[in-house]
């Protein structure tokens, strides 16, 4: 039986300026589902690429006084060598100036046109030069300017090519009602739910302003205009012309990953588009959140554009990539910030997942000689953690065929937790010293290294460049990139006894924050610099702000409640944040029924260290206030997923 395919895109960006910590953690995310599926065994087509044409890139081109191509040219060979840095495994890179897509654009521009949705007119709209938008004055900011960068627009008039977008309404709102996935999160659907209710305009599709783009068929005064040329590139990558084969297997898309502010394009034009030409639509519209800089949108202005070029020479790409994928919920905004970053590197990669490796690969250096001998005994202690990994497994790719990134990975450092937590249990420098726990002694190393073995595969979406050093360094012989999830799916054990341990070597030092140099190479903030590197003498037990931001609140439904047995103040909630279920332990049993719970809408702790209670594993904490008597959870009318600041 052939595989089943997987075929995901990210936007193609502008080369009108440098690619940000934004664009880097657009393509992470993408790249990471991409190299989940190819682990459980999809055949996986990713795409991103670059968005060449338009007045900006021409304008831009005219004052280097060099050629549109010659521009974009050097900007692009900027993107494809950071993507390679950032371990991105794009298997195409999509240019819109290349002929390959201008023969399917104007593919699409005839065929709609013969279908009667193209027609020409007169365009008067007030137009945003820098995003290369047209507005009504209804979509405008309160100030009357663009509702997207809030710059001014101007009225603008010429003759024009138009897509009968309005033909389609009803016909795309019957699909977005039907598809409940077709856009996620649901906030964005039920956005572009009352769009398309508030009415659809026709589309200008064409310009006579500049000329650097594809030129409409029979008419060469006018070039196809933006969205129309763009949205295209991901039926042309996937062969529409060049590769029915290739076609047929990969489309519809199965997931078009874009940031929140182009979803309408994504989940409105394109659909009508691919409407009127009677092709497929894709199957999901994923729009992610922004990220912020230290709570402020990033900007050249502001000086807080954050370089990945800088952040990988500095920490390395899978540091980088781990923080994106851990730190913010998909389909939320997050905020990036160098404490933060370096907060996780410490916690979670030296001393997490680095203490886990270098403990194990030092007592079997120490304590056999450098070599795994076969597990022959088992305890309780053993089942627990063997148990724990199939739970892992199963939980891993369950959530990531959702896309619950990040909360997968905090489950995968629940078991690395776990693991770390068994040495300490079985105490291997005791059973060393007695040469009657020789058997166990082995059992426990074998454990320890099989755990990594599993972690290694489980962390390869995520650290691809960590991933095979950690299946290198426990002696695993096999080609790494030929492992797939079935080989820590099927069993515990995949590590063949005797087999020599690798050479050990420290994979994430602990970053010394205090010694620590000021980010020398970074673009610096030309306003108030932060002040991150010394924490603040705590006075009186205040807090900075910064510390403050360490801690993740957010808005939370009560799905489900049950008493704790045997307790009287726990209950165990089910939450809801929207995209992902926590289960939380919480001490009010004896101020409020199970019953009553449901439904509220709570403060969660979301990045609070896991905690078991009574034997069940809490993952965050709701908040209440007290006066020392009485006790109310805060609730608020806020929607789930909402971010407490
Ligand atoms: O929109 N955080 O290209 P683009 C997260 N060419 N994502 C961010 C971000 C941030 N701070 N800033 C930007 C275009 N992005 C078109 C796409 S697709 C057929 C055409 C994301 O270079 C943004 O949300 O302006 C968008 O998804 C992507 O970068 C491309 O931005």
């Amino acid at each position: 039986m052939p595989n089943k395919s997987f075929y995901i895109t990210t936007p193609i960006y502008y080369p009108s300026a440098k690619l940000h910590i934004g664009h880097a953690y657009c393509t992470t995310i993408a790249d990471a589902m991409a190299r989940f599926k190819r682990l459980a065994g999809y055949d996986v087509f990713f795409l991103t690429g670059s968005d060449e044409h338009g007045q900006k890139i021409q304008q831009a081109a005219e004052k280097e006084g060099v050629t549109p191509i010659e521009y974009v040219d050097k900007i692009v060979a900027g993107f494809q060598a950071l993507w390679k840095r950032l371990h991105i495994s794009n298997d195409d890179f999509l240019r819109t100036s290349e002929p390959r897509h201008h023969r399917v654009v104007q593919e699409f521009f005839r065929r709609a046109k013969a279908k009667g949705d193209v027609y020409k007119g007169e365009y008067t709209g007030l137009y945003c030069t820098p995003c290369e938008s047209y507005w009504t004055e209804l979509q405008l900011d309160e100030n009357g300017c663009c509702p997207d960068c809030h710059r001014p627009v101007e009225k603008v008039s010429e003759e024009a090519y138009f897509f009968k977008l309005s033909n389609y309404a009803d016909r795309l709102l019957k699909h977005i009602e039907e598809n409940p996935d077709f856009i996620r999160p649901t906030s964005r659907r039920n956005e572009m739910i009352s769009f398309i209710k508030q009415g659809l305009d026709d589309l200008c599709i064409s310009r006579t302003s500049f000329d650097w783009g594809i030129p409409v068929p029979d008419d060469e005064k006018h070039v196809i205009y933006v969205w129309f040329d763009a949205l295209t590139n991901y039926v042309t990558a996937a062969g529409f012309f060049d590769d029915p084969e290739k076609f047929k297997k990969f489309w519809p898309a199965d997931v078009h990953l874009v940031g929140k502010e182009i979803v309408r394009f994504h989940s409105i034009i394109w659909p009508a588009i691919l409407m009127s030409l009677d092709l497929p639509l894709p199957k999901q519209i994923y729009g992610h959140g922004w990220l912020i800089v230290d709570g402020d949108k990033m900007s050249k202005s502001k000086g807080n554009v954050v370089d990945p070029n800088l952040l990988i020479d500095e920490f390395g790409a899978d540091a980088i990539r781990y923080f994106l994928l851990r730190e913010i919920a998909l389909g939320q905004d997050g905020n990036f910030s160098r404490d933060a970053l370096i907060g996780r590197i410490n916690a979670d990669l030296a001393n997490d997942l680095g203490n886990l490796l270098h403990r194990t690969m030092n007592m079997i250096g120490k304590f056999q000689n450098g070599v795994i001998e076969a597990a022959t005994t088992k305890s309780k202690t053993d089942d627990i953690l063997m148990g724990d990994s199939w739970e892992l497994v199963s939980a891993y790719e369950s959530g990531m065929e959702k896309m619950e990134i990040s909360p997968v990975i905090r489950r995968l450092w629940t078991f690395i937790g776990r693991a770390n937590k068994y040495i300490d249990e079985t105490a291997p420098w005791a059973l060393a010293k007695d040469p009657e726990k020789k058997a166990e002694l082995a059992t426990v190393m074998y454990n320890l290294a099989e755990s990594l073995r599993v972690i290694s595969v489980l962390i390869s979406p995520f650290m691809p460049e960590t991933a095979p050093k950690i299946w290198a360094q426990i002696g695993m012989t096999q080609d790494f990139a030929s492992v797939r999830l079935s080989d820590v799916k099927t069993r515990w054990g995949g590590i063949p006894a005797g087999q020599h341990i690798g050479e050990a070597e420290q994979l994430f030092p602990r970053i010394e924050v205090e010694k620590e140099a000021a980010p020398a190479k970074q673009e610096k903030p030309k306003t108030a610099p932060k002040q991150e590197k010394k924490a603040e003498p705590a006075a009186d037990g205040v807090i900075t702000i910064e510390e403050f931001k360490k801690t993740e609140l957010r808005v939370a439904e009560v799905t489900a409640a049950e008493r704790v047995p045997k307790t009287d103040k726990l209950l165990k909630l089910t939450l809801s944040l929207g995209e992902e279920t926590r289960e939380v332990v919480s001490g009010i049993a004896d101020v409020y029924t199970a019953e009553e719970l449901v439904g509220k809408h709570v403060i969660l702790v979301a990045n609070l260290k896991p905690a078991k209670l009574r034997g069940i594993v809490s993952h965050g904490m709701v908040l209440a206030a007290s006066d020392g008597e009485k006790l109310r959870l805060l609730e608020t009318d806020m929607p789930v997923g909402s971010v407490v600041r």
